[in-house]
């Protein structure tokens, strides 16, 4: 079975809290602050692996958590850190948020790796919040939690040319004779179900990579038919080979079939309609194709399509198609994107909060931005306060303070930390 579908929740591991301990030796009797930090919980890592073809896997595993990181110990040691947890992908993952359904990252190289859920922060011990005047603090700080969210991935396969048309036009033919894949090939409609990929060698380094879809009809774009579901594999091919019967043992025209089915690309996409398209006019071994193809030719070759006639069943035309199938990827730039698809931005927009109030005569500082600088403050060390400092007066954290009347020595309280206030 095709999986190109998975939901799964993951959640990085909580930070390891930091510890209060006291040092105890024996010419030291009255101690000093002496707990280590916590180790950072593991963050949970979305790797590219091209071994990996399906999302098969996340039909049995959903649920992903981060290993946690340990607490911290006395003498001043670190717990230990989470390992990452690293989940293979295969290359052309899309990944969504599931509430928003937006694009969070399009892996698509390999190896490309993206830390999905980022581990917790491990928590401070008290040998950390030491200063001068606070020779004996008897606080720590907890490890914060990990990242948890619900992912979609999405697979969209990765190709460099598609192979579009109506069923039982031959390409499946086409995909197995250019290649080693062996599709199933059989005379009626829809009999491809899933799009199949094989490598297509032209020379030496020299190769591309070529998608075989199941049929589209009128309608695809809708989801009538089998195509819907798989349009979104070749809007990442580069070309496109347009199928085309010119048998007309269909009893259709294969001039017509040609519109509607770039009808149904550009209603799916319009991007899919600008992708530069070869004709492969196929079954010219069966009587009465001459004539088709004439009328082929003269209605696209002055469009700038070029019109190859070949036969998938005898081989004739086949080499010159796959040269000139070479020549146009050549020529056509790499023009990767993951369009129709709306990027997740929330990373980058975070609006960082302070907030200063007065309460029950005490002062106190809040908000995202002043607990993100207060994490990453060391306070044994007198460049990282300095910085602190200097920090919330440009943010207008001091002005702020004594707008509401503090007071030199009065406390304020940081995202419950208690400092003492001199200007
Ligand atoms: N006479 C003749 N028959 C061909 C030629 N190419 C393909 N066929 C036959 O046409 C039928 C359909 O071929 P497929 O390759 O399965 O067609 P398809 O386009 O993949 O069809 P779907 O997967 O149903 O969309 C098969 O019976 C093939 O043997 C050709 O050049 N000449
Ligand atoms: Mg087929």
């Amino acid at each position: 079975m095709f999986i190109d579908k998975a939901e799964i929740h993951v959640k990085g591991g909580k930070g390891g809290n930091g510890v209060v301990a006291w040092r105890r030796e024996k010419y030291e009797p009255s101690g000093g602050p002496y707990g280590g930090d916590g180790g950072n919980g593991g963050s949970i890592i979305l790797k590219v692996d091209e071994g990996i073809r399906t999302l098969m896997d996340f039909r049995y595993k959903r649920v992903y958590n981060g290993e946690n990181g340990e607490d911290g110990r006395t003498k001043k040691q670190f717990g230990k850190s989470g390992v990452d947890t690293i989940i293979k992908v295969p290359v052309g993952t899309l990944v969504k948020d599931k509430e928003t359904e937006k694009v969070i990252v399009d892996l698509r190289e390999k190896d490309q790796m993206y830390v999905i859920a980022k581990g917790g922060k491990g928590g401070r011990g008290n040998a950390r919040f030491a200063t001068a005047t606070r020779q004996a603090p008897g606080f720590a700080e907890a490890g914060t939690k990990g990242q948890e969210r619900d992912i979609i991935l999405e697979l969209k396969l990765l190709a460099d040319v598609g192979l579009v048309g109506f069923p039982n036009v031959g390409k499946s033919t086409i995909l197995s004779i250019f290649s080693a894949a062996r599709p199933k090939i059989a005379n009626y409609h829809f009999t491809t179900l899933k799009p199949n990929l094989g490598v297509v060698r032209v020379g030496e380094e020299k190769s591309f990579v070529l998608a075989d879809i199941p049929g589209l009809i009128e309608g695809a774009s809708d989801g009538i038919g089998l195509g819907h579901d798989f349009l979104r594999h070749i809007e990442r091919t580069r070309v496109l080979v347009h199928v085309l019967d010119v048998s007309g043992m269909e009893g259709r025209d294969p001039v017509e079939d040609f519109y509607t089915i770039n009808d149904e690309l550009v209603q799916y996409n319009s991007k899919l309609g600008d992708k530069p398209q070869i004709i492969a006019a196929n079954k010219i071994d069966i009587p009465g194709a001459e004539e088709q193809i004439e009328r082929v030719r003269k209605e696209f070759e002055n469009k700038g399509i070029e019109v190859l006639s070949i036969s998938a069943a005898t081989g004739a035309g086949m080499e010159k198609l796959k040269f000139a199938i070479w020549e146009l990827l050549s020529n056509t730039e790499i023009d990767y994107e993951t369009f129709d698809e709306e990027y997740d931005e929330s990373d980058f927009i975070e609006e960082e909060t302070v907030i200063v109030r007065k309460e029950n005569g005490e002062y106190i500082v809040e908000g995202s931005y002043i607990e993100r600088l207060l994490e990453s403050t060391y306070f044994d060390n007198m460049d990282s306060l300095r910085y602190f400092q200097e920090a919330i007066r440009k943010r207008g954290i001091v002005e702020e303070l004594e707008n509401l009347g503090i007071q030199e020595g009065e406390t304020v309280s940081i995202c419950g930390y208690e400092f003492e206030f001199f200007h």
